[in-house]
């Protein structure tokens, strides 16, 4: 059964491009999603194990049928191994783009990187004191080089804790000393969890998720930090920049180019050869206005936040952009690219193509992006793209952009605030700032398109409650206008009155998934600042549509790391009443936050304003009106 338009996604260019495809007969993902209703109830509870081969097993929750697989495995066993295995995905998904940087930092250093350079060198030094590496009259390579190897050991199982875990509050690294979570090398707490849910290893749920959070950990401050900073070093610490948002960043006279997926290292090159006059001489030559570059997803996040470059949408406008049939091409890293993309693209003229040596799609040609060639295929690869305008048919672009504001990295925000975060613990001291919420994460067909998002986030703001934001939550927020300096319109007087004065907006974009580890940075500050731990402050996270394995790693670390946490929709984790109870109640005990769960995005933003509450009361703050 179709879902109604209107059912689908609240965004009118969302709306507008479902009709369209249906027009032309395009299957999308809300019928790929409707077509698997109902969906396997066991796999939904997390009660189905597929670990070994005298499985598959179930559990059935009602008590009549198999309370154990094959092998003895109950169900809190399973469910345990399966959320496991969940964040250990999640982890090596970001951690493994985190090493993929280092690989192209250390290829700069050794200078077989053309079209790459150090660009953020006193971030450079700042970070490789931050690992022992000598700086001083030293030049970007050789510092550059040591920061790389240096690096590669977090990934490998030579130190007893990772490097950047020196960023935590000192409270917060004792409670994970005493829990025997500290992190230690990145890769091997991945391992690890693949080794402890293999059958016959670890059968305890308890333990299974405590290295679910030691694993979780290794990804927040480990890989993602590194790809987050290396990035910052390699393109540039971002800084605040206008930008526009939805399918109308598309233009109807140009050669647009879209960049999907994750790693910065293809976009940035693309971004390059989009700028050369050359190409944009050709460009023109072939009856185009020009080439645009715009972006989908997370490695959209980060052109728009060190460039300003345009971003077409979130995860579920992937299949929707195209269908405008103004995409000349498309080229796509990895991560939260959907398989079915190339047959969308074959019903149009947009060119697909794959970049990474590790994601290939169907219907997508394989181009292979690598530091010694990517400024030259770059270049090969827009002179392609401008040689398929003459192709296009019929241009769909129904809407106008919204304006939108990014770039608000930590630099950034300690910048606004006047060089230190003062300004923003006096503004939660006095109440006229109540709290802060990192509303991250994807969209799911789950949950109507953007309705979580940016419900909770409306309600956040008009409760003087700041929010900052990363990923396809950011992108949702920028096109509800909530990004621009006048969006200070809605929210409650007193987050007004500090924005306002700051000349910022109510929510700040802080970039991409493994930019949530800005998020962690901010909060550490806050803590060090007022002399507490990261659970003492009044935030939380909140994930309200996620739905990949990398959304259950970050909710793992930021509740690890102290940030109570807000699911919209529920993990695969309700067959075991132990699981649930252990990380919606238990870890409170241990780590000073947990998990909670609410769909109903209104419902959520009441929780985390009692959770807020709370924070503040114990830090003998005054009280809010709930
Ligand atoms: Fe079944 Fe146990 Fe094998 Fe899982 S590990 S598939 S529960 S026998
Ligand atoms: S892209 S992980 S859908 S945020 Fe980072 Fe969006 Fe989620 Fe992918």
């Amino acid at each position: 059964m179709k879902h109604p338009f209107s059912e689908n996604t609240i965004t009118e260019d969302g709306r507008l491009m479902l009709r369209k495809m249906e027009k032309d007969q395009v299957e999308t993902v809300w019928e790929r999603f409707s077509a698997q209703q109902p969906q396997c109830g066991f796999c939904e509870m997390g009660l189905s194990c597929r670990v070994c081969n005298m499985g598959p097993c179930r559990v059935d929750p009602f008590g009549e049928g198999p309370q154990q697989g094959v092998c003895g495995a109950d169900a809190d066993i399973i469910v345990a191994r399966n959320l496991g295995r969940m964040i250990a995905a999640g982890a090596a998904a970001h951690s493994d783009h985190g090493r993929d940087l280092v690989e192209v930092l250390a290829a700069v250093a050794e200078g077989h990187a053309p079209g790459y350079a150090v660009n953020d060198e006193p971030k450079l030094r700042r970070v490789a004191a931050e690992y022992d590496v000598a700086t001083q009259d030293r030049s970007a390579a050789e510092i550059a080089a040591d920061l790389a190897r240096a690096m590669q050991e977090d990934y490998g199982t030579r130190r007893k804790a990772l490097t950047l875990l020196a960023r935590a509050p000192r409270k917060r690294r004792e409670r994970w000393a005493q829990l025997g979570i500290t992190p230690r090398g990145i890769d091997r707490e991945t391992s690890e969890m693949m080794h402890r849910t293999h059958m016959g290893v670890d059968n305890g749920w308890q333990s299974l998720l405590l290295h679910g959070l030691r694993n979780a950990l290794s990804d927040g401050w480990g890989g993602s930090m590194i790809a987050t900073e290396v990035s910052d070093i390699l393109f540039g610490t971002p800084r605040v920049t206008p930008n526009s948002v939805n399918v109308g960043v598309l233009k109807a006279d140009q050669v647009n180019i879209v960049v999907h997926g994750h790693n910065p290292v293809v976009s940035e090159m693309l971004l390059q050869a989009c700028q050369s006059p050359e190409l944009t001489e050709l460009a023109l030559a072939r009856g185009a206005q020009g080439i645009n570059l715009v972006g989908l997803c997370c490695t959209g996040n980060e052109l728009l936040m060190r460039h300003g470059i345009p971003m077409a949408g979130n995860h579920l406008m992937t299949e929707l952009v195209i269908a405008s049939g103004a995409v000349e091409m498309m080229l796509a890293d990895y991560q939260c690219i959907m398989p079915s993309l190339g047959a969308v693209a074959a019903c149009y003229h947009t060119r697909m193509i794959s970049t990474s040596d590790k994601a290939r799609f169907p219907g997508m040609t394989h181009r292979e992006f690598h530091p010694d060639n990517a400024r030259e295929l770059a270049r090969t690869l827009v002179a392609e793209a401008i040689e398929n305008f003459s192709r296009r048919g019929e241009v769909y672009i129904p809407v106008a952009p919204v304006p939108s504001l990014g770039g608000f990295s930590v630099e950034t925000i300690i910048e606004a605030l006047g060089g230190s975060p003062d300004p923003l613990i006096a503004a939660l001291k006095t109440g006229q700032i109540r709290g802060a919420v990192g509303v991250v994460g994807c969209n799911n067909p789950k949950i109507r398109h953007d309705f979580g998002h940016v419900t909770l986030t409306r309600r956040l703001i008009e409760n003087d409650i700041l929010v900052v934001d990363t990923g396809c939550a950011a992108i949702a927020n920028a096109k509800a206008g909530f990004k621009v300096a006048e969006a200070i319109r809605y929210a409650g007087p007193g987050l007004r009155e500090v924005c306002g004065a700051l000349g910022i907006p109510p929510v700040l974009h802080m970039g991409s998934c493994v930019d949530n580890v800005r998020i962690l940075v901010l909060a550490a500050a806050l803590a060090d600042a007022l002399g507490v731990d990261i659970s003492d402050l009044p935030i939380a996270g909140a994930a309200p549509e996620w739905y990949s394995e990398k959304a259950v790693s970050i909710g793992a670390y930021f509740v690890a790391s102290g940030v109570t946490t807000v699911l919209g929709p529920m993990p695969p984790i309700t067959g075991s009443i132990n699981v649930v109870k252990l990380l919606t109640e238990g870890l409170a005990d241990l780590l000073g936050a947990t998990f909670a769960v609410e769909p109903d995005p209104e419902k959520a933003a009441i929780l985390i304003r009692r959770h807020i509450e709370n924070r503040r009361a114990k830090l003998g703050l005054p009280a809010v009106q709930v």
